[in-house]
Formats: C-alpha cells, structure tokens, sequence
C-alpha cells in the first residue's frame, strides 16, 4: 500500500480519485509506448543519417535519391509522434503526482531519466517541427540542439524502456485480458474494485477506439505533409510547409539572393578555381567549357524536396582545368559574405560523380537569382544545405 500524502497536501492532482478516466491503464501506455518507440527509433535513425551525410567523408553519391528518402522519413516519422507523444503524455501525467515523489534511490534515477526523456522529446519535437516551418524562433542554433537532445532522448529513453520492460512484456504480451467474473456494481458507499471495468467490452473498444484515433491521426498528419517530398501528394498536403513546386522556376528558395545579401552580378563576376594552377573563369568562359544535364532533386533538411533538370559544366573537369588532387576534398565558397552556409566542403565520392556540377542553368533557362546565379552545386545524394549557391570559389582545405 503507498503512503499517502500528509491530508493538507491531498487536494487537485493528489486527491483520490483526480484522474477518473478508466480509458488509462499500463496497457494503453504500453501500446502507445510500442508506437513512440518504433516511431522515433526511425526518426532517430535517420537522423544520425542526416548528421551523416553533412559530416562523414565515405557518404557516397550513389543512390541518387537516397538522402531524400531517408530525409523525407526522418521529418515524417517526426511529426507522427506528435500525436503519439500527445496521447502518451494524456496517458502517463497523473503519474507526475505519484506519493512519495521518490520511494528510494533507483525510483528516484528512474524519475529523473523520465524528466530527462519528457524533456528532450518536447525540445525534439518542437524544434523539429518549428524548423520545418521555417519559424526559427528559438534563440539557439537548430542543428546541435537538435543533435545532442536526441542523443539525451535516446540516452533516458533506454533507461525507461529498461526500468518498465516488465511491464512491456506484460502488456504487449497478450491478446486480450483473461475473462474474469462480471463486475457487480458496487453499492452506495463501496469503492469499485480497482480496474473492473478494464475488463468489460466496453473498455477494451473504448480503448481500441482511442488507439484508432491516434493511429488515424498519425495517418492524417503524414498524408498532410508528405506531399512536399512526394509531389503525387502535393495536392492533398494541406499542412505541408512547401509545396515542391512552389517558387522562382517552379522550384522552392529557402534563403534569397536578398536574403544573403548577394551584390548584384555584373561582368565583374569570376569563378576562381584556385588549385595548384589556379584558374580564374569569366562567366562566358564557363559557358564554354563542355555542358552536361543532369536531373536531380534538391533535398532539404527542412523536409521538403523537388527534381530539376540542371545544366553546366562537371566540377571534375574544373577541378582537373585547376591541378587539383583527385582525392582530396575541396571547399566551395559562395559570394555570399555571412551564414552558416556560405560554403560547403566536397569529398572527392561527390567530386569525381559526374553527376556533380556546376549548374548555370535549371530547367532551361539561367538560375534564377534567388536559386544561384550565375553559378550553383548540384550533386547527386546531398543534403539541400550543401548545395551551395551562388558560387565564386573553389578552394583547398587549409
Ligand atoms: N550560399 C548559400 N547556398 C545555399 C543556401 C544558403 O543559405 N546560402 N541554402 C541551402 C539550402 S538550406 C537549400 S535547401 C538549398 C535550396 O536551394 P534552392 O533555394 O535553389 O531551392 O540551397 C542551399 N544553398
Ligand atoms: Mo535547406
């Protein structure tokens, strides 16, 4: 039997019956438990593919349209867990006012994992969600709040699953609860049995009910916003923060030329290749270096994704045009001055593809300012955030 709290703290949330619902039980928990766990397992995954292909040297070009596929499931089993996440937490908060807050040290570990676990899932979620709307509202920089809360989450998340694997077991264990004797309702003044109703028809559907309403939900929400990296859903992707062909040239912009404060670009633009024989190219120069076309998506971290048609010459050939090392990674820096992504670092896996360009031309027509011009990368299987615009130099690591 628990302790109950001293009388003048048994009021709201620690008062005997403050949580009526029957709908809560280990079981609903367990459920919902399952669903987060696969949920953000996968999202989790994906996300250190993501962490991956921005920071590993070996991440290869091939297939084509591997990051966008693993980038379009780590935004979208995110955002399913919010609903999960939501219906989780309606299940388990009245287990914050359990009495005594910590019954000896290895609750109290297991109460603070949890703390740690609520808290770097919101802070997953949020800024998750958040960045794929484009509403950088939070004072920090995304990318390693993001990286290191999920670490945390994985981190208490393995601490929780450990501590209630019992539980797991029991719950997801079996089918249905053993027939037990019909509940007779209790009299005036006699308390219920504890979790009679659990076992009679009306519960078990109620929960299916609300298991189904979580798993449409889910549903709902994935078919909501799948549609910016899958255009056959476009139409129905009403939550979609970008629709993939919504912008300059039918093509997203996530920062404008404005935007990075891009000097207008006159006959006084070169593209600077400065290997061991460094080459300096005038705009006419490189459109007279071989052109190749190329069809490739520009994958966003954010979530959203769109296939173009690019045209311009190979940055192999540029690199070789330069006497750069074949094997060693190289810089492209962008006219623009300030930001995080005004240049981004070439392995030679995306160097020597000859997929890899520089594009001066989408779909046909010059870039448009706000998609490069005069000149843009496009590779094969990149993260959006390295397909640097507006380009005026390629250089060597120091
Ligand atoms: N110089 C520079 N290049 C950049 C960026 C930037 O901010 N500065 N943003 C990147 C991001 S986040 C994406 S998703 C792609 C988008 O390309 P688009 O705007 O042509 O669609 O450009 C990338 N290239
Ligand atoms: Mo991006």
């Amino acid at each position: 039997m628990n302790p109950v709290p001293r009388a003048a703290l048994r009021r709201g949330p620690f008062r005997d019956g403050a949580f009526p619902s029957e709908l809560r039980s280990e079981r609903l928990s367990a459920w919902l438990g399952l669903w987060l766990g696969v949920a953000f397992g996968i999202c989790f995954l994906t996300g250190i593919v993501s962490h991956g292909a921005q920071e590993w040297a070996f991440w290869p070009s091939r297939p084509v349209q591997l990051y966008r596929v693993t980038q379009g499931v780590h935004v979208a089993t995110g955002y399913v867990c919010v609903p999960l996440l939501l219906a989780k937490f309606w299940a388990v908060y009245p287990k914050l006012f359990t009495w005594p807050p910590a019954r000896d040290v290895g609750h109290a570990v297991s109460r603070g994992a949890l703390f740690l676990l609520v808290a770097s899932a919101l802070v997953q979620v949020v800024s998750g969600v958040l960045n794929t709307a484009r509403w950088y509202a939070f004072g920090f920089f995304f990318t390693t709040v993001h990286y290191w809360s999920a670490w945390t989450c994985v981190g208490a998340l393995l601490i929780h699953v450990g501590s209630q694997i019992a539980v797991l077991r029991r719950e997801l264990g079996r089918t249905a609860r053993p027939p037990q004797t019909p509940p007779t309702a209790p009299g005036p003044g006699q308390p219920r049995p504890p979790s009679a109703g659990a076992a009679t028809g009306t519960n078990r559907l109620s929960r299916r009910t609300l298991l189904g309403a979580v798993g449409t939900a889910a549903g709902v929400v994935t078919l909501a916003t799948a549609g910016q990296t899958v255009p056959p859903l476009a139409r129905i992707s009403l939550l979609a923060p970008r629709q993939p062909h919504r912008g300059p040239q039918s093509l997203p912009v996530n920062r404008t030329a404005a935007g990075a404060g891009i000097p207008p670009i006159d006959a006084s633009y070169r593209l600077t290749c400065a290997g061991p024989t460094t080459t300096s190219l005038t705009l006419d120069a490189l459109h007279h270096l071989d052109q190749h076309t190329v069809t490739l998506p520009i994958t966003c971290v954010e979530g959203w994704s769109a296939t173009a048609d690019w045209t311009g010459v190979r940055i192999r050939d540029l690199l070789d045009l330069a006497g750069f090392d074949p094997d060693a990674p190289v810089r492209v820096v962008s006219l623009q001055r300030r930001g995080n992504y005004r240049s981004s670092v070439l392995h030679p896996n995306h160097h020597r593809d000859p997929l890899t360009l520089l594009a001066l031309h989408l779909d046909g027509e010059p870039l448009a300012p706000d998609h490069g011009y005069p000149a843009r990368l496009i590779a094969p299987n990149r993260p959006g955030v390295q397909q640097t615009k507006w380009v005026t130099r390629v250089e060597r690591l120091a």
